[in-house]
Order: C-alpha cells, then sequence, then structure tokens
C-alpha cells in the first residue's frame, strides 16, 4: 500500500516527467528552427518517451490503487543560444530527473515499501542511461563546434547503430 507521501511524491514526478516531454518538444522545435531536422526529430522521439514514463507510473499509481492528480506544467524556456546550450542544459536536466528518482527511492525504503522499490528501479536504470546519452551528445556537440551537420550525421549514425529511430 502506497503512504500519502509516497502518492504526493509519485504524482509530483508523473507531472515532472510531462515537463520533460514538454521541454524536450520545445527544444525540438528550436532545432527544427535552426534547419537542425536530425537533432528535431532526435528531441521529438525523446519527448515521446519522456511520456512514456510519465505514463509507466500513471498505471503504478492505479495498479497499487492510489490516486493520480496531475498538477500544472511550467512552461519551459524557448530561447537556446547554440546546440551546445541545449545539450547543456539537457544533461543539467536529466542529472535533477535522477535526484528525484532517488528522493523517491528514498521515500519507497522509508516507507518500507517493496513494490515500489522494485518498479522505481526501472528508472533508476533508465537514468544512468538518459544521463550517458546526453552526456555523450553534449561531447560529440563541443567536437562538432560550428560544423552542426557533422554532428547531425554522426548522431544519425549513433542512433542507427543501436537501432534507435530519429523520428
Ligand atoms: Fe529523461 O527521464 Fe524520464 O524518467
Amino acid at each position: 500500500m502506497l503512504s500519502n507521501e509516497m502518492i504526493e511524491k509519485l504524482n509530483e514526478q508523473i507531472t515532472h516527467e510531462f515537463y520533460s516531454s514538454y521541454l524536450y518538444r520545445q527544444m525540438a522545435a528550436w532545432f527544427a528552427e535552426q534547419n537542425l531536422t536530425v537533432l528535431q526529430e532526435y528531441f521529438t522521439t525523446h519527448a515521446a518517451e519522456e511520456e512514456m514514463h510519465a505514463t509507466k507510473l500513471i498505471d503504478y499509481v492505479l495498479k497499487a490503487g492510489g490516486h493520480v492528480k496531475l498538477g500544472a506544467i511550467a512552461a519551459p524556456s524557448d530561447t537556446f543560444s547554440s546546440p551546445l546550450d541545449v545539450m547543456t542544459k539537457t544533461l543539467e536536466h536529466e542529472r535533477g530527473v535522477t535526484r528525484k528518482i532517488h528522493e523517491l527511492m528514498a521515500q519507497a525504503e522509508k516507507d518500507r515499501d517493496y513494490s515500489t522499490r522494485s518498479y522505481l528501479q526501472w528508472y533508476i536504470d533508465e537514468q544512468v542511461e538518459e544521463e550517458a546519452t546526453f552526456g555523450e551528445l553534449l561531447a560529440l556537440t563541443r567536437m562538432a563546434g560550428d560544423h552542426l551537420l557533422l554532428l547531425e550525421e554522426r548522431i544519425e549514425k549513433r542512433a542507427a547503430k543501436r537501432g534507435v529511430a530519429t523520428e
């Protein structure tokens, strides 16, 4: 059974996952405006993944007998100075998500809520992947400098190698 604190925190995380999706949609639109369509597709795909993270949590709260209460989603910034700025902000954002997931895990441990702890393990592992992915993209963006088409080419190849769609 979920504690009230756990339900509250899970609901906050659901809203935060939707915010992540919203943020990546905004970034995707910004890339489209710079005619960087590979990056646009990459961030659009990632936005959909964040929506899936939110949906999985909604399903869990319902299955565990909790009440789902969606919060307001803040507007993300629509101003970026460069692709490097976007990548830097993305990695910072994902590190923040990791901290939040760890707080959820701490709550589950405090409550001795082993079901939620087990469910959250997927998110803990996912965050390791997300931070690694965006850390790599940030490094690639730094290396590419002004050669943005080269950066897009590398991202496309990288996605193809991993069997990840960029659209
Ligand atoms: Fe990008 O992470 Fe969701 O959880």
